[in-house]
């Protein structure tokens, strides 16, 4: 039998070969060991009295969930201390938090959707913790949001965690994608897949279907072709998925390759936003992970981790998987714009 590697045991080498520095292997350590938490916490679901609504709206406007909340003071609780951070951010919390001044601060950023697709606890469908990380800029003691707006490829760490039949970590530092299962006998995550890659193709597409009628024009070609199937120009049928939790969705596509979609639609822009999910803490590090296993990440129409951030908040849409038909649905969209023959 070979013999199991253990998430402290694999960032323990990748600091010995100068791949992540000691700091940043600690905080990935913690923040599992928040998830783990987490894990716990979401699995107790009607019998640790944390299902429902918290009675309270996150900074999108967007009820919360008991467990929104709960995963959100986990994951600060857990990072106070270690002096690997100078601030948190999060999809719960408008503005950043400082690490308290009675704890050392470290050199990074911690970002974080700390139950994301919580809208699916309440029906047991798979949630997930979304993470990024950046460098908190030389000379800064007291960061503020605007040390937080760093392109996507800024990033030096990103990774998610998914809460389903078991869980998984899946993590990048920028030498390739691996993933980790929580081994809850021994309270470890284990090391269960590395250098994981996304074919470059794919059959199934995973997109809210029921907001097709407000999408642009390319991508009501795009998934219009797709859904011709044999007899359209694509020549081959696809399959459909759409879990409606971000990290479920990934998951697959990282598992079994696949493309994800939330696009720009009218009832977005109708609203005056600019898409539906946040650039900082879910599609950047989604980007992230996705790229270097091989697969691409646009907006329809520039890649998300180039975008310069002007909001802790932003939104962007989203087109990220098998790279091929990335690429597709991105040359329709700049087609369309008319900036590409
Ligand atoms: P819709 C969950 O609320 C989320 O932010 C993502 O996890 C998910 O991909 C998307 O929204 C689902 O959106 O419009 O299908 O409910």
């Amino acid at each position: 039998m070979t013999k199991s590697i253990s998430l402290i045991q694999f960032l323990i080498e990748a600091k010995r070969a100068e791949r992540i520095t000691g700091e940043l292997s600690l905080l990935i350590e913690v923040v599992a060991r928040a998830c783990k938490r987490i894990s716990v916490a979401t699995g107790k679901g009607a019998l640790g009295g944390v299902l429902g609504n918290a009675g309270s709206d996150n900074v999108q406007g967007e009820a919360q969930k008991k467990l929104d909340v709960i995963s959100n003071e986990i994951l600060l609780e857990a990072n106070a201390w270690g002096g690997h951070l100078a601030a948190c951010a999060s999809e719960e919390m408008e503005d950043p938090q400082p690490i308290p001044d009675a704890y050392p601060k470290g050199h990074h950023l911690l970002l974080f959707d700390p139950l994301d697709g919580s809208s699916n606890i309440d029906v047991n469908v798979s949630v997930g913790t979304i993470f990024s990380v950046l460098r908190c800029p030389d000379g800064v003691t007291e960061a503020t949001t605007a040390d937080f707006l760093q392109p996507g490829t800024e990033q030096v760490a990103a990774g998610y965690v998914v809460y389903g039949p078991s869980t998984l970590l899946v993590l990048t530092f920028g030498h390739g994608v691996s993933e980790f299962t929580l081994d809850r006998e021994i309270g470890s995550f284990i090391l269960t897949k590395r250098d994981i890659t996304i074919p470059a193709d794919t059959g199934e597409f995973a997109i809210n279907m029921s907001n097709q009628r407000h999408w642009e024009a390319p991508m009501q070609r795009y998934v219009g072709e797709l859904l011709a199937g044999t007899e359209g120009p694509r020549g081959r049928d696809f399959n459909m998925r759409w879990v409606a939790s971000m990290v479920a969705d990934v998951h697959r596509i990282i598992t079994r390759g696949g493309v994800f979609f939330y696009p720009l639609d009218a009832k977005i822009t109708g609203k005056g936003a600019t898409g539906k999910l946040r650039l900082m803490y879910e599609a950047n590090p989604m980007a992230f992970i996705v790229e270097q296993a091989g697969g691409a990440a646009t907006t329809g129409r520039e890649r998300i981790m180039e975008i310069r951030p002007t909001g802790l908040h932003q939104r962007v849409p989203v087109f990220l998987g098998s790279k091929n038909e990335v690429e597709i649905a991105t040359r329709y969209h700049l087609e369309a714009d008319g900036t590409r023959g």
